[in-house]
């Protein structure tokens, strides 16, 4: 059937309002590019020969296996190398060329597009439940190409195995400067031997390597295992034709992912330009493979959404025949569909659970405050801890109506306690990379609503909460680079079955 497209919006509106259902996101409308500026023109190359992407009947016999960048030998450095300068010295209007590619990452957040069912609101892959699927078919796109360049159709891209003590620094193919690897942007003091530090949530010092790398994988095992026991909490909330951006990112998504953008810097500590370092491809994978090990791992409900509406979200890339195609979420829900898997190495958060039992010792002095609140101190504020009517049930916290200028990175630590005492747990981090580089006067210009869910079970039982009573959850402000306006409309703690 076809629908007048004026009659449209208003049809879709007739079915949100009658609850009947709502609506997968849709391809966006490539005619309808709204750059950021002539320097920045993310816009992708359009065309009106759009197909449809085609999944074999089964899986094929041989898959491709993607590798440890830590781990890979010479020979495949060469040819990843080879790859991505092939990709960097096409013509740059060419759908292929490197900043090309990079820049359909840009397109698919900051507004460059809107939906195109619902013309007034961006289309945004971050922070809601497109961001697992969407990164997964970028990457294949981009593999794919890479391996035609070099007549190699096996060709598979590494991922950075930032999740084990051995792959917590930049891996060296990333770091000779003569390479297509690398990136002159890139935060120069966090070279190796420097080690990554998402797990150092308190600001000490990291000058004790092993207890940084015990610290990064507690902070692992929180957001892949007893943070992430839900299938909104490890992928993030819904976001349907219609919405505006206010979702929730996943576990993985808010913390490690977030983290390791702006630590690499500069290129990649903003979604516009990001995909301009070729180690965006290695960070991502990781995050992909993620998504795999999450789904194998024991207890809770860990399975990938049933919805249609996430199922049928569509979007369009080039891919390596030279052609637009449109693909659906449900085309990327198995990695071995797209003929690969990935290396298996150790996975040493398994079993570094995080020490929440003693919780920290932390200033009471803090304010109690009632919501809404600028979160410009450090703050405290009462919840009340439902009771649970099963054992099934996960406790989640929900921290709501997080409004910023999405071109600011925004980060705050959430602690939990109970409420006669000054001793609180670690449970979890917002941190949100901004979308384009922040300039002066640029705040209040984009601004964003967002949620952030945490799981919070574990450390309800860990730190022996009282349920049906009240628990204390502190807010804390860290800011890195000055500016930091951030509005946080309510929190509550929901039981989700
Ligand atoms: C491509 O987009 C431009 C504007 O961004 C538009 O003028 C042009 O008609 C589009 N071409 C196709 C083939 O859609
Ligand atoms: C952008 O480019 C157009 C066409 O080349 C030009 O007319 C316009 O002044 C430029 N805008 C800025 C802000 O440079
Ligand atoms: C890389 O490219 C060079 C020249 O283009 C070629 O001679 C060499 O064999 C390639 N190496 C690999 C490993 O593909
Ligand atoms: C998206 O919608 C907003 C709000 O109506 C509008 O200002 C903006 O120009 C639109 N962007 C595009 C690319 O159509
Ligand atoms: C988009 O349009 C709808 C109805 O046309 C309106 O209710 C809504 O406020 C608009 N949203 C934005 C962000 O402009
Ligand atoms: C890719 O792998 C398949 C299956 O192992 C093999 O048959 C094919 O020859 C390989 N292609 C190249 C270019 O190596
Ligand atoms: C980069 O290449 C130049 C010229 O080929 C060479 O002089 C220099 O030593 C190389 N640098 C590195 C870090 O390999
Ligand atoms: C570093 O931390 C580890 C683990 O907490 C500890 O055993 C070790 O003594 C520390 N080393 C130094 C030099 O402080
Ligand atoms: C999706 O359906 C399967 C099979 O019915 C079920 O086991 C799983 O829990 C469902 N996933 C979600 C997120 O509801
Ligand atoms: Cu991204």
């Amino acid at each position: 059937m076809h629908i007048n497209p004026v009659i449209l919006p208003a049809l879709l509106w007739l079915y949100t309002i009658s609850g009947i259902t709502a609506m997968p996101i849709g391809t966006p409308d490539l005619s309808h590019c709204q750059p950021f500026s002539n320097e920045t023109n993310c816009c992708i190359i359009n065309s009106t020969n759009i197909v449809d992407f085609k999944l074999p009947d089964k899986p094929p016999e041989t898959l491709r296996v993607r590798p440890a960048a830590h781990l890979v030998d010479k020979e495949y450095i060469l040819k990843y190398a080879n790859a991505t300068k092939l990709m960097k010295s096409l013509p740059f209007n060419h759908p292929w060329n490197f900043i090309q590619q990079a820049n359909v990452h840009c397109a698919y957040c900051d507004g460059i597009y809107n939906q195109s069912n619902f013309p007034n609101m961006t289309l945004e892959v971050h922070g809601s439940w497109l961001f697992f699927p969407w990164h997964r078919m970028y990457l294949h796109f981009h593999e794919k190409i890479l391996g035609k360049l070099i007549g190699d159709e096996n060709f598979t891209l590494p991922f950075w195995n930032w999740d084990s003590a051995e792959g917590m620094e930049i891996p060296s193919m990333y770091t000779d400067a003569n390479s297509s690897l690398f990136d002159n942007t890139r935060w120069k003091n966090h070279k190796p031997p420097n080690i990554l530090n998402y797990g150092f949530l308190d600001g000490r010092s990291n000058n004790n390597m092993t207890r940084q790398i015990e610290a990064n994988l507690r902070v692992m095992y929180r957001i892949m295992v007893s943070g992430a026991k839900t299938t909104e909490l490890f992928l993030g909330g819904p976001y349907r034709a219609g919405d505006d951006e206010s979702s929730s990112a996943g576990s993985v998504e808010i913390e490690a992912h977030s983290y390791i953008h702006l630590w690499t810097g500069d290129d990649m500590s903003s979604f516009t330009t990001s995909a301009r370092d070729a180690i965006f491809y290695a960070h991502h994978s990781n995050i992909d493979r993620m998504w795999e090990l999450w789904k194998g791992l024991p207890g809770g409900k860990r399975s990938s959404y049933n919805d249609t509406d996430w199922l049928d979200s569509a979007f369009l890339f080039w891919d390596e025949n030279l052609q637009l195609v449109r693909i659906r979420v449900r085309d990327v829900v198995d990695t071995k569909m797209l003929g690969y898997v990935y290396q298996e190495v150790p996975i040493q958060w398994l079993s570094t659970p995080p020490k929440v039992r003693d919780g920290e010792e932390m200033s009471s002095a803090f304010s109690l405050v009632e919501l809404p609140v600028m979160l410009d101190s450090a703050v405290n504020i009462n919840v009340e801890l439902p009771e649970r009517k099963m054992e099934s049930m996960e406790e989640v916290l929900v921290v709501d109506g997080i409004e910023f200028d999405a071109r600011v990175h925004v980060v705050f630590d959430v602690y939990v306690g109970g409420s006669g005492t000054s001793r609180k747990a670690f449970a979890g981090r917002f941190d949100h990379v901004p979308v384009k580089k922040w300039k002066k006067g640029a705040i209040g210009t984009l601004l964003v609503r967002k949620r952030l869910v945490l799981g919070l079970t574990d450390l309800v039982e860990e730190l022996r909460l009282e349920r049906g009573g009240r628990a204390l959850v502190t807010l804390i402000p860290r800011s890195d680079r000055g500016v930091m306006k951030v509005k946080v409309g309510a929190i509550s703690v929901q039981l989700s079955t």
